[in-house]
């Protein structure tokens, strides 16, 4: 029985993935550092001090700990100046909707972003008011694929985390889900990924999915990937 829905933040309530990409390219280019969508795949749902740490690992040259936090600095500086554009109008397709529907069946809903702008992306947005609990980049000693965002979204609604389901557009948030004995919905990049219990090509597909799972009255334990 699902009585908590987990949304990952980047990717699939807004499409700030898109601002991250912006910012960190203008590092890479910067730097003189190859840097392409395949690349930025990889920082999906990963700390922004990973990410960086991803970045340089493309370069020949060795970084200092004062010029990576520089680096750090600007790309954020860049990526939270993109932010003050971001309104209502950008939540994804199918988002008001299914937290409409979820809230009518009494299913909780959570917000576990590694970022530590997640906060000021939901004001901006207008949804900071919606979830039961937001979980960000400021609470957690590890990001993405380690479990804990997730664990602590649950444990602060006192949910099992068996009773939760996960959607997210970052591998390593699939990874992290499943380790949190979770289920993991994958959208966007996470839905060619083949460790996820079911893929999505829009959020509206999640409702279809919480009541076969109900009929079946199927928990993490009984359902098999891509059993439905
Ligand atoms: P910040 P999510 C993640 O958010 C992004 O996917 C990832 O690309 C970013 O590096 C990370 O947040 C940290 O973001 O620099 O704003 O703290 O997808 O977990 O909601
Ligand atoms: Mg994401």
């Amino acid at each position: 029985m699902i009585k908590l829905v987990i949304f990952d933040l980047d990717g699939v309530i807004v499409s700030t993935d898109e601002l991250h990409y912006q910012a960190w390219k203008r590092i890479a280019e910067q730097e003189t550092i190859p840097f392409d969508r395949n690349i930025n795949n990889r920082l999906r749902g990963v700390s922004r001090k990973e990410s960086l740490e991803i970045i340089l690992s493309y370069s020949p040259k060795q970084y200092t700990k004062n010029q990576k936090e520089v680096l750090m600095e600007q790309k954020n500086a860049y990526y939270v100046s993109s932010l003050k554009d971001l309104t209502s109008q950008d939540i994804l397709p199918g988002v008001t909707e299914v937290l409409k529907e979820l809230k009518q069946r009494k299913i909780k809903v959570s917000i576990a972003s590694s970022s530590k702008n997640a906060r000021l992306i939901l004001k901006q947005i207008g949804l900071l008011d919606v979830f039961d609990s937001i979980v960000d980049g400021n609470m957690i000693t590890h990001s993405k694929p380690h479990p804990e965002v997730f664990q602590q979204a649950a444990q602060a609604l006192k949910v099992p985390c068996e009773n939760a389901l996960v959607v997210e557009d970052a591998r390593s948030g699939i990874d992290g889900a499943l380790k949190a004995n979770m289920l993991a919905i994958g959208i966007g990049d996470a839905a060619r990924y083949d460790k996820c219990h079911f893929k999505i090509l829009a959020l509206n597909e999640l409702i279809p999915i919480l009541e076969k799972i109900s009929v079946k009255q199927c928990s993490r334990h009984s359902l098999k990937k891509g059993e439905l």
